[in-house]
């Protein structure tokens, strides 16, 4: 089926014929969301860390009210094109620094990363690089066929959860995955700062949240489950998925940047290094420098919350600061059962 209904700008010229179809899509799409609707109240409810719930799903939690139903149209009517980029991750390993970069470098022909007019200036990266199950989760849904190829996407979605037309697409995947005290760390400060965005939070202590957390009952969560499947997709399909580590970006990002260059197939040239593209990409793209900005410390994004809630710290190791040390052995313990020496 047509997933994405007909761009506005087109349907000046449509005949009562396309209008009709029209329609009926839009009624089909309609009767799809209803359809989630009624399987997400089937399905195993936990506390939520932002909606009042998480619920169970294949496996995952997800948050009904925000992700959900994105996930599942993702997973039943996204149609990939070979040359789509998806870059994944779980919840706050660091995807909107790799969103910029990844942006950085693919749109590096029309703008020159030290450009002053670059639109990373005055866009913040979550809002340059859409994230598929926020255009996706409720009707009328984006229209996301009509955008030029290459086209670059965002997600959390687990790898378990990709249809096997997007695993088997040839579109290119890159995951970033970072240290799992670090991501509890920032998630839990993320909840409590979405609470001053107006949104129903839930009233999680910290050490609720971390039990939550260590349980896997955490948005996309387990978390772990999240990691190893990425981590065993990108050892069996090196060319489509590309595995990226926080830390190790963090500790030598232009080495990554160009590493991260050569995986989408557009590598830089001599002249372009000797030029200080790549540099002028990681300073670009640096916490330091996009935090800084006036539309990432004050804008709001296309769908509604501030643009600051994405950065904080930007740090290796902040949960020093944080967790005691019954709580590092206990997440320690976790992350070697489940992941043996990723860490
Ligand atoms: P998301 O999954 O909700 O999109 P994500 O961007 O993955 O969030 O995670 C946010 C973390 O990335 C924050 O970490 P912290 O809480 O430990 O500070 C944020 O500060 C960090 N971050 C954001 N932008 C950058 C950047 N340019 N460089 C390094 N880290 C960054």
């Amino acid at each position: 089926m047509a997933t994405i209904l007909p761009s506005q700008s087109s349907s000046l010229s449509k005949t009562s014929n396309e209008e009709d179809h029209k329609d009926e899509e839009i009624e089909k799409i309609e009767r799809i969301y209803k359809s989630y609707k009624e399987v997400i109240s089937t399905l195993s409810k936990e506390k939520g860390w932002i909606s009042p719930h998480l619920c169970q799903y294949q496996g995952f939690w997800f948050d009904p009210t925000y992700n959900l139903a994105g996930v599942m149209f993702i997973q039943q009517h996204f149609k990939p094109r070979p040359t789509d980029v998806l870059l994944i991750s779980s919840p706050k390993s660091g995807t909107t620094w790799l969103k910029a970069i990844a942006f950085a470098i693919m749109k590096r022909t029309s703008y020159n990363s030290m450009s002053v007019v670059h639109p990373l200036l005055t866009t913040n990266p979550h809002d340059c690089v859409p994230f598929l199950e926020i255009l996706l989760r409720t009707p009328p849904i984006a229209d996301v066929e009509d955008l030029p190829s290459p086209r670059l996407f965002s997600s959390h979605i687990p790898y378990t959860l990709l249809s096997e037309s997007i695993q088997n697409s040839g579109c290119r995947i890159v995951y970033v995955c970072r240290n799992p005290k670090d991501v509890f760390t920032s998630m839990w400060h993320f909840t409590t700062k979405l609470k001053t965005n107006n949104l129903p939070c839930s009233s999680l202590s910290l050490e609720e949240a971390f039990d939550m957390f260590c349980e896997g009952i955490s948005s996309y969560g387990p978390f772990w489950d999240h990691v190893l499947g990425y981590w065993k997709a990108s050892l069996a399909c090196p060319e489509s998925v590309l595995f990226l580590n926080y830390e190790d970006m963090r500790r030598d990002t232009p080495i990554h940047v160009k590493k991260l260059a050569e995986f989408l197939g557009q590598p830089f040239s001599l002249e372009e290094e000797s030029k200080g593209i790549v540099q002028g990409i990681v300073e670009l793209c640096s916490f330091e420098n996009l935090s800084n900005l006036e539309v990432n410390k004050n804008g709001t994004l296309h769908y509604g919350i501030k643009g600051d809630v994405f950065f904080r710290k930007g740090q290796i190791g902040d949960w020093k600061n944080h967790l005691t040390a019954q709580m590092t052995e206990r997440l320690d313990q976790i992350t070697k059962e489940k992941l043996g020496g990723l860490f």
